[in-house]
């Protein structure tokens, strides 16, 4: 392949792939990864509240997979307690394959997903990652241990690194 048509396929290959981030709400996995839930679902007991680097964490829990099943979600709720915004835009595990920012809503009776590129968090903001809402979505799950450690990366590349608990919400 000669360098002219390198030069032409790398921009391509980028704008399809932004045009991919922005497709319209979809439905992607729901009945797998959100079986079963509920708005109110008690976030798990004894799960500490975590500080890191300014931001307040609470509650962070994963959803124990459905057998079989290699995606799954993540919760949480976080304060920011400086007095500059802070905006999220990216997630990683050594877990987990990919994750994702993603919101839920109710289109026709449907619940579907779509991706965010990124959180904002003004100052003293509170945002909730919850069932029905905001979540992590977690694609390409290996061995789950708790607790799972997910980095939070926000656009100044600082890192957020907080543990969250396993939550099987089959379980009585
Ligand atoms: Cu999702």
């Amino acid at each position: 392949m000669n360098p002219a048509s390198l030069q032409y396929r790398v921009p391509a290959a980028r704008r399809y792939t932004r045009h991919m981030l922005w497709l319209p709400w979809v439905v992607l996995c729901l009945a797998a990864c959100h079986a079963g839930e509920r708005a109110a679902d008690d976030p798990p007991s004894g799960n500490p509240v975590q500080d890191v680097g300014g931001l307040h964490f609470s509650q962070p829990y994963v959803r124990t997979p459905l057998p079989g099943v290699d995606k799954s979600v993540g919760y949480f709720k976080v304060t920011n307690t400086t007095p500059q915004p802070i905006i999220l835009k990216a997630a990683a595990s050594d877990q987990i394959r990919a994750i994702e920012f993603h919101t839920t809503r109710e289109v026709e009776g449907m619940m579907r997903m779509r991706r965010l590129k990124d959180v904002t968090l003004a100052p003293g903001d509170t945002v909730e990652f919850i069932p029905g809402g905001r979540h992590l979505m977690l694609f390409g799950i290996g061995e789950l241990v708790e607790p799972v450690p997910i980095k939070l990366k926000d656009t100044q590349d600082r890192a957020y690194l907080v543990e969250f608990a396993l939550k099987d919400v089959r379980a009585p």
